[in-house]
């Protein structure tokens, strides 16, 4: 669907604007994560670091770090992206594998053993106090020794030395649940990056533990995923990738892993003797491009990639009516904070969405849930806090469940709870009009007033504000015009 692989889908974002290149040489200790950082800020484009590092092998960032370029992916527009994911994915459409002897882009070059160098790929250190450098964007690929059933999830992995990766995955992956009945035993992987968007975006989203993220990348993109065996493990990827590293998890071949500066913000969890991945052999594209994504303080790419698929997941699994749009914030990381608009059927509706969101599938780190009214765009922070500072009083529209399930990467933990359990306090903020009958009016001019000034605001010659965000830890400009609750006019941009 408009375009095919990475590749493609790069000329696609350059013919839109949003790509720029990187011509000069950028040091990989840091350096390269400050552009990430700055270019971020700005609701920048993607990045093509044409010299990381001085070497050859280019890194590209950033690239679905915005509404707008997620949704290009996916070929709909920013806003349209929980619906149109939901509307495909209902029927998955499974990879093809390909025969072994296929002349695969991804195995143009193999390097097996000791050919097999991690120190030839370029992998920065993001920010200041990184344990070293880290690879962020890596699909990896298992199989399920019980059920057979293929598995593709987003971990990160600090490099170690030319042959050894480190992982972190939490006890919830799938990649970890897969395991469960033998976690001591070494299983293969493998770690795909530079894939078609669509499989990026699929193994970044919580979808159900059994579910083939290549059948949902397949589903997104309407054909099916094209895969080849790997060279030294019985493990598929996608025939089009731009680098893999095949590979087996060592569960007890421990060593210090991170710290690592995550998408909260702050360091996540200590330096610790953590589980390896022996490198058994990398295969690659001639003149392969190294996909990464930055993580740190928001706003960065973890806001969008894994935000926007498990908006889609908690429209689809919470089954009370009347939820039109679901925001999980950048502010929270893309994680932990979610806003969502509803039609308030009875007294008491906001908060029964507030406890169906938590305990959704993929509500499981959300710490904060703000349920508003359909007049509020969600997307909106300023609507919301609005509606926040306008429609709630804590002691009636503010609940606290305690002890519950939390991300072990959330900084506000006692650090016993961040080496391990991650019990956490979690809020619901039911931000809808209390007797909505009798609450006071919005004010605002009329309909047919704003809708007119809307139609005709050129013939005003008022110039648009040049005031810049004070925030630094600001959202991604959104190409609509913000929502407030006014009369929608002809021309307005389209509610979800
Ligand atoms: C850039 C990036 C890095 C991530 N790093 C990790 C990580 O190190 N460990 C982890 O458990 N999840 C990480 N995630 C989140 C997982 O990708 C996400 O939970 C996904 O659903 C995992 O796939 P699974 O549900 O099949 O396990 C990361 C996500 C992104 C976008
Ligand atoms: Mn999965």
């Amino acid at each position: 669907m408009g375009y095919t692989g990475l590749r493609e889908f790069l000329d696609l974002l350059e013919q839109e604007g949003e790509l720029a290149r990187v011509r000069v040489p950028v040091a990989l200790d840091q350096e390269l994560g400050a552009v990430c950082v700055k270019s971020l800020r700005a609701g920048g484009p993607a990045l093509l670091f044409e010299h990381p590092g001085d070497g050859a092998m280019p890194i590209l960032t950033n690239l679905l770090a915005t509404r707008r370029r997620y949704g290009l992916a996916l070929g709909c527009g920013p806003t349209e992206t929980q619906h149109v994911w939901n509307a495909r994915v209902k029927e998955p459409l499974p990879p093809v594998v390909l025969g072994g002897d296929t002349a695969a882009p991804c195995q143009e070059v193999v390097l097996i053993g000791d050919d097999a160098d991690l120190t030839a790929l370029p992998a920065p250190i993001w920010n200041a106090l990184d344990g070293g450098p880290y690879l962020t964007l890596s699909c990896h690929v298992t199989r399920d020794p019980n059920t057979g059933l293929r598995n593709v999830g987003v971990y990160r992995n600090q490099v170690h030395d030319a042959h050894t990766l480190g992982l972190l995955a939490g006890p919830y992956t799938h990649i970890m649940l897969q395991r469960r009945k033998a976690p001591d035993e070494p299983f293969p992987v493998a770690l795909v990056m530079g894939v078609d968007p669509r499989i990026v975006q699929a193994a970044c989203s919580p979808l159900p533990f059994g579910t083939d993220e290549f059948a949902v990348a397949g589903a997104l993109s309407g054909e099916p995923i094209k895969l080849v065996p790997c060279k030294t493990i019985p493990l598929e990827v996608p025939a089009d990738a731009e680098v893999v590293i095949e590979g087996e998890v060592h569960p007890t071949d421990k060593r210090e892993e991170g710290p690592f500066g995550e998408f909260t913000g702050h360091y996540g969890g200590p330096r610790l003797p953590r589980m390896t991945i022996h490198v058994k052999a990398i295969t690659r594209r001639r003149n392969p491009i190294l996909h990464l994504a930055y993580q740190g303080a928001p706003p960065h790419e973890t806001d969008v990639l894994t935000a926007a698929g498990k908006e889609a997941e908690v429209i689809r699994t919470v089954s009370l009516p009347g939820i039109k749009a679901v925001h999980i914030t950048e502010g929270g990381g893309g994680v932990l904070h979610v806003v969502v608009a509803v039609e308030k059927l009875y007294e008491g509706y906001g908060k029964m969405v507030g406890m169906a969101v938590l305990s959704c599938p993929s509500g499981r780190h959300f710490k904060q849930v703000t349920v508003v009214d359909e007049d509020i765009d969600p997307f909106d922070a300023l609507a919301v806090e609005w509606a926040v500072a306008t429609r709630v009083q804590a002691h009636r529209d503010v609940e606290i469940l305690r002890e519950v399930t939390g991300i072990f990467l959330d900084p506000s933990l006692p650090p016993a709870e961040q080496a391990g359990p991650a019990r956490t306090s979690k809020m619901i903020i039911d931000a809808t009009r209390y007797d909505a009958k009798n609450y006071p009016a919005v004010c605002l001019p009329s309909a047919e007033a704003m809708a007119k000034v809307q139609r005709e605001w050129a013939r005003y010659g008022i110039q648009p504000g040049k005031a810049a965000p004070v925030n630094s830890v600001a959202p991604a400009p959104r190409p609509e015009p913000l929502l407030m609750p006014m009369p929608v006019g002809a021309d307005e941009a389209p509610r979800m």
